[in-house]
């Protein structure tokens, strides 16, 4: 079986291109990324020469490209990761968010739909859903939840969940869509809270949390996330939305601290910046659907899971040191300069 991984040179979609190639090493993977500023070759270069592996840089919005693609590879699945992916920046630039997640999309199941295929998956997000209050433990996402996007990005996301939907209802494509929580673990880019605090902390520079660092997020190691997907393009039904989520809620401000303590590094580093302008307050993911009909269980609890991460950018010092010494210096200026 050939599957297309579409953002395999970023955060989740290289962890599930090591994933795939481990477990089924019978299959090929064809990797398709443009390696925008979030995605880096470098993380892939212990597959890049393997016989059933191959990278192609492209753009999921150029169709040309994207058709002449499949016209070479026939694949069979399409796993798609590629998107604008970070909050912070679709509020500064809201555009590029609109044409790669919405536009990139429907480019794809274009293809799949010219080609033929056996599996669509959008690798979607639990944003879609908007945020819960923090007085509410008793809330939670479930797949029934109705969309109620905050920022540029989730709505982004939400409306290429739509498209997907209808794309399965008007021409019948077999399509699946996961929601997952926020997931950590190695290969995340350092814009994001818990490679950022990492970094910002072993250079004894101010962690900058937004608000009073009371919003809540559900982590998930990332590997356990890959494993949801391998399970819901061979297992999942077509047309069904998962949610995955491992049930761990955690205060930024806690995350923060936690870091903190791993590094052996003092709390007068925190430094509360302003908040981020429609700040999600909440997000937890009741994961029963994706338990109950595939049996999928998180692995990684959270304590080995940070561990873990924190190791990892400790032995993997040149993957994040070459990232923030290039253009991403302008960016934390612009985004935390005058903050
Ligand atoms: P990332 O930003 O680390 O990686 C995105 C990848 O997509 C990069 O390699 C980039 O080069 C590529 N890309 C961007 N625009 C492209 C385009 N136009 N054409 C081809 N490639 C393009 O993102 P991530 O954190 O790995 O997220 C992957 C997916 O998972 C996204 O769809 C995101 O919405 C979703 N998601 C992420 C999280 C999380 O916590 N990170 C949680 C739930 C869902
Ligand atoms: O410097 C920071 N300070 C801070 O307090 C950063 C970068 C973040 N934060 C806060 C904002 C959020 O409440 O930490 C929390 C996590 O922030 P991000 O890492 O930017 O993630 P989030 O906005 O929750 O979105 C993530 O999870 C869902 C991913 O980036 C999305 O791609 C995914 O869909």
């Amino acid at each position: 079986m050939t599957v297309l991984v579409t953002g395999g040179a970023g955060f989740i979609g290289s962890n599930f291109i090591f994933y795939e190639l481990e477990k089924h090493p019978e299959d090929r993977i064809v990797c398709l990324d443009k390696l925008t500023y979030a995605g880096n070759l470098s993380t892939l270069k212990a597959v890049l020469e393997k016989p059933n592996f191959r990278f192609v840089k492209e753009d999921i919005c150029h169709r040309e490209a994207v058709y002449q693609l499949f016209e070479e590879e026939k694949p069979d699945m399409v796993v798609h990761f590629a998107a604008e992916s970070h909050v912070d920046r679709s509020i500064e630039n809201p555009g590029v968010f609109l044409e790669t997640n919405i536009m990139g999309t429907a480019v794809l199941m274009d293809a799949c739909r010219k080609y033929g295929i056996k599996r669509y998956h959008q690798v979607s997000t639990d944003e879609v859903y908007g945020d819960l209050p923090l007085d509410r433990p008793d809330l939670l996402f479930t797949e029934e939840t109705p969309l109620h996007t905050s920022s540029p990005y989730s709505s982004s996301k939400a409306g290429a969940d739509l498209l997907v939907m209808a794309y399965h209802r008007t021409f019948g494509l077999p399509v699946t869509i996961s929601r997952c929580s926020n997931n950590y673990g190695p290969y995340q880019f350092p814009e994001k809270l818990i490679p950022l605090m990492i970094a910002n902390c072993l250079a004894d520079k101010p962690l900058p949390v937004y608000g009073e660092g009371k919003n809540v997020r559900d982590w998930l190691y990332v590997e356990d996330h890959c494993k949801a997907i391998d399970l819901i393009i061979r297992k999942g039904k077509e047309g069904e939305i998962y949610n995955i989520g491992g049930h761990n809620e955690m205060a930024n401000i806690d995350i923060v601290k936690l870091i903190l303590k791993e590094l052996g590094k003092p709390e007068s580093l925190i430094t509360y910046v302003t908040d981020r302008k429609g700040h999600d307050m909440r997000y937890a993911i009741d994961p029963a659907k994706i338990h109950r009909e595939l049996g999928w269980l998180p692995e990684t609890m959270f304590a080995e899971g940070i561990k873990k991460t924190i190791q990892w950018y400790l032995d993997n010092k040149e993957w994040w040191e070459t990232i923030i010494s290039g253009e991403y210096q302008n960016y934390y200026r612009e985004m935390y300069g005058n903050r």
